[in-house]
């Protein structure tokens, strides 16, 4: 976004307040859990991905006051602002699991995470360690960034034991504290196959309450029996862990709706209590699955609606679908690319039955993805597929 209206509005007229010096490509930790990336190839310094003609201060924002326009950071600076796009996105709590921290820093505790670059690498390093026993998988209550993460390194594990011999020895175990294994049945119904053919238990509304690394014991609850817990023994323990967005945000009542996300109109993407805030991403409340797919399409939506307030224009807005995407890698070379909108109903870019495995889509995932986002999307061309699908359904359908 800042690449787009600096673009617009000239040298040094946007602001980025950023603390980090690197930046990630997180769809990509996944395949660096799996063996098949490698975690160098997920960043670049953040120097080199933010647009020239824009203004970086690195530092963080730890006071958000939109009743004044100002925002505070860490060093004590203010800033104000004529319009603030807000995309702080959510921050990983892995100390709320007790025993997790010290599981994954512990050496050769087979507790990993493909969520965090520092712990992204382990999982691949105890896939290839493994000899028997459990492998067991989580995923927290919501909210997740990319709700395929945690069930694509099931399958990935999986894929990989198969092909060096050891599958055999494993038990894949999927404790989710979701009720369903997909949220659209279309997808859901081909990930039941697949976690059949493949014998992986699934438990639903399963939810991990604690870690004790030196006994390789998790302690999970049933979310529908509240009190009843399952002990299960681990030889590798891949943790989505739970998540929130960060505390200037979650603090501000001004901004957030009641789970701590902001609070913005599901067209528009402009704050509903200001008119000068919109936002984008994993911060937002937007009811939609967080991914870097429904980035780039909210990207489209922003382009017009803050383009056009910055020229005193605020009718015909823009409205957001709700459009998001999941790569649902099932194994090396093999991808389910669920697309879908608020309504969770499938809006698929391409003219096939994406609801299958596909090796195209893998070839998508895996190989174009990356080059679309680091060429275009970080410089503001990419606003996600809607034109091609557009094009390629011959202007029928939606
Ligand atoms: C997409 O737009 C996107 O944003 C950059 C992704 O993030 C990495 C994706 O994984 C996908 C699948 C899309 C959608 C793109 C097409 C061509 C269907």
């Amino acid at each position: 976004m800042a690449a787009k209206f600096s673009k617009k509005l000239g040298k040094n007229r946007v602001i980025i307040v950023e603390p980090a010096d690197v930046h990630y490509y997180q769809p990509m930790f996944t395949l660096v859990g799996g063996g098949l990336k490698k975690l160098q190839e997920c960043s670049r310094p953040m120097s080199e991905v933010l647009p020239d003609l824009a203004h970086w201060i690195k530092d963080k924002v730890v006071e958000f006051d939109p009743r004044a326009s100002q925002v505070r950071t860490k060093r004590g600076d203010i800033i104000n602002y004529d319009f603030m796009i807000v995309a702080t996105g959510l921050e990983l709590n892995y100390e709320q699991i007790p025993g997790l921290v010290k599981g994954l820093e512990l050496h050769d505790s087979g507790v990993c995470s493909n969520y965090s670059p520092r712990y992204t690498d382990l999982t691949y390093k105890y896939l290839q360690g493994f000899q028997k026993g459990n492998i067991v998988f989580t995923f927290p209550k919501p909210p997740v960034k990319c709700p395929g993460a945690p069930q694509k390194i099931v399958y990935l594990a999986e894929d990989y034991l198969q092909n060096n011999g050891k599958r055999q020895y494993a038990n894949l175990i999927y404790n989710t504290a979701l009720p369903v294994l997909f949220g659209v049945k279309k997808y859901a119904d081909t990930l039941w196959k697949v976690v059949e053919r493949r014998n992986i238990e699934v438990n639903l509304k399963r939810n991990l309450l604690e870690v004790h690394p030196h006994k390789k014991v998790a302690i999970f609850e049933d979310l529908d029996e509240p009190g009843k817990t399952y002990e299960t023994k681990y030889s590798v323990l891949h943790v989505t862990p739970p998540q929130s967005t960060g505390e200037a945000l979650k603090n501000n009542a001004d901004l957030t709706d009641g789970g701590g996300f902001l609070e913005l109109d599901k067209a528009t993407l402009q704050h509903v209590r200001f008119s000068n805030i919109y936002g984008i991403g994993d911060c937002t409340n937007l009811p939609t699955s967080k991914t870097a797919a429904a980035v780039a399409a909210q990207c489209g939506i922003l382009r017009c609606n803050l383009g056009a307030a910055l020229s005193g224009n605020t009718v015909n807005m823009a409205a957001y679908d709700g459009y998001t995407s999941c790569p649902l890698v099932t194994g090396n070379n093999k991808c389910i690319l669920a697309e879908f909108d608020y309504n969770l109903q499938p809006l698929e870019t391409f003219p096939m039955n994406q609801g299958v495995e596909s090796t195209l889509m893998y070839t998508l995932k895996a190989h174009v993805m990356p080059e679309i986002y680091w060429r275009a999307m970080l410089n503001g061309f990419w606003e996600g597929p809607s034109l091609c699908r557009k094009a390629l359904h011959l202007g029928m359908g939606r």
